[in-house]
């Protein structure tokens, strides 16, 4: 249904760009009513405006906290026109009718990003402000809601088109871009309040892209994420639901090298590292990398924390592989490795970092803080000290451990992923499943090291991988049966190193 504007209550933090619309309204012969300072402005302008105080009987209160928050406001901006007891009750309470609300809330966001100063940011949040947005988009059947400058112009325009009369359509359509200004308002707040620094998920949830299928051909699957506020994908195909899955574990694992100085090459498949390691230059630890396990790496996703160079290009250029992200490509490299139009290069230009992660089950939404973070301490229970390179086994073997599926063991010599266990229903389990890659692929485990992602209920997983040549130990310890295993590490004279943080990952 058309409705014509007859009266507005305006009330707006910055009076930028409202004169000519102020001069529209009055022309179409519209009631102005205002709060203070947007009053003066009209006034200023010559023209004829109602302060809210006339309506209200108060003045502004509470150094300004409490101005339109009244029932004769609200009762003219929510009654509704075609309903007999509001009409009646707005005439028994001379409440005049408000046709169109105009607010600018007071600049939330502006305010956080120009001080630090709490006090000041706290009375920046707006209550009038979002109340007569919200109670003009409810009653958008009567009522006309401009709730951002951004919109002045369709108004101004629609005000000379229109003669001030708008389509209930139209008013339907303000109420839905109102509720976003209150909604993206209030996440500000919320963001600001939030110890954490703010909540990705809800800060920004942003629209879906539609993926190919989901993990099957049957299951259709979008992704809400921006992948370009951290990669740009330089050749290949478009990443499937799958891929954005191992991509996503293969950045959480080598963003855990971004500070090393050393070269670190990872082979990411279904989530799970199959081959690592560390080595002085980039091609060593793509070759260390593949050799842990050169089966597994076949369609796998690729990391590397250096930029590839022409060697490391050629060698990984034999392989087949679904995903390479890289800092960088040297051009030659590049060049190399587009040679297969569909695989796909990442390089990745930020890190990728959240606070918090999500996950859904039983028709609700987890949430946790993202796992951060390696060790609580470094406690050598053993019968002897690390040495400084089992330090360097241990750490690594630690960190590699955390991006495993529970439960997780790896194994690591020489800074080399030699066997892993993971996604097992027993700890010792992946134990055994560890040593046996290892024994696929041929690789002594004298004086290997293995990492544990939680404790060790038994001794049972020291002595076997002890049987089979590891030497040092890294865990959370936490378990009623530590002393077992730490007893066992003291009467063979192995190293234990306790940790004192769990790295579950299901
Ligand atoms: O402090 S408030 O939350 N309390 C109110 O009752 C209220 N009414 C309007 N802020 C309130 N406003 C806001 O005042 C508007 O959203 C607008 O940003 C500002 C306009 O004030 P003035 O017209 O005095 O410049």
């Amino acid at each position: 249904m058309n409705k014509k504007i007859k009266s507005a209550l305006i009330s707006v933090f910055y009076k930028e760009g409202l004169a000519p619309i102020v001069k529209k309204l009055h022309q179409l012969g519209v009631n102005l009513h205002s709060t203070g300072g947007t009053q003066q402005f009209i006034e200023s302008l010559g023209l004829p405006c109602t302060p809210v105080e006339n309506l209200t009987s108060y003045p502004s209160i509470l150094g300004g906290r409490v101005k339109t928050l009244h029932p004769s406001v609200f009762g003219g901006i929510l009654g509704r026109r075609d309903n007999p007891t509001d009409v009646e009750e707005m005439v028994r309470y001379h409440i005049p009718e408000i046709d169109l609300v105009i607010v600018d809330l007071y600049p939330f966001e502006e305010t956080v990003a120009s001080t630090t100063d709490d006090k000041a940011i706290i009375e920046k949040i707006d209550v009038g402000g979002p109340s007569m947005i919200r109670g003009a988009a409810k009653n958008h059947k009567d009522v006309v809601v401009i709730a951002s400058r951004s919109q002045y112009a369709w108004l101004e325009n629609v005000l000379t088109q229109q003669m001030g009369e708008t389509t209930l359509e139209q008013r339907r359509m303000l109420a839905a871009q109102a509720f976003e200004v209150c909604a993206h308002y209030d996440v500000a707040i919320s963001k600001y309040f939030t110890p954490s620094g703010g909540d990705y998920f809800l800060e920004s949830v942003p629209s879906p892209k539609s993926l190919r299928y989901g993990e099957n051909p049957h299951q259709s699957a979008r992704f809400y994420g921006k992948l370009e506020d951290f990669f740009d994908q330089v050749n290949g195909k478009e990443l499937s639901y799958n891929n954005l899955v191992d991509v996503d574990a293969a950045v959480q694992l080598i963003q855990e090298f971004s500070g090393d100085s050393r070269p670190v090459f990872a082979i990411i498949k279904h989530t799970n590292v199959c081959g690592i390691a560390i080595r002085p230059a980039l091609k060593e630890a793509w070759d260390a990398a593949l050799a842990g396990d050169p089966e597994s790496a076949f369609g796998g996703v690729l990391a590397c924390n250096k930029p590839v160079d022409k060697a490391t290009a050629e060698a990984i250029n034999e392989i087949f592989f679904e995903v390479l992200i890289a800092p960088a490509f040297d051009a030659d490299a590049l060049s190399i490795l587009k040679s297969k139009k569909n695989r796909i290069l990442l390089v990745q230009q930020k890190r990728v970092s959240a606070a918090q992660q999500y996950r859904s089950l039983l028709n609700g939404v987890l949430q946790q803080q993202t796992d951060e973070g390696n060790y609580a301490e470094w406690k050598e229970a053993g019968g002897r000290p690390a040495t400084a390179a089992e330090k360097d086994d241990l750490n690594f073997a630690n960190i590699v451990c955390k991006h495993l599926k529970s439960n997780a063991i790896a194994l690591i010599k020489n800074l080399q992923l030699v066997g892993k266990g993971c996604g097992q229903t027993s700890r010792v389990d992946s134990v055994r499943q560890a040593i046996a890659k290892a024994g696929q692929f041929n690789f002594d485990l004298h004086g290997a090291v293995l990492a544990s992602d939680a404790f060790f209920p038994f001794n049972d997983s020291v002595q076997l991988a002890h049987a089979a040549g590891v030497t040092s130990f890294i865990q959370p310890g936490g378990s009623i049966r530590d002393k077992d295993s730490i007893d066992y590490c003291v009467e063979h004279n192995l190293v234990m190193v306790i940790t004192g943080m769990r790295h579950f990952k299901h």
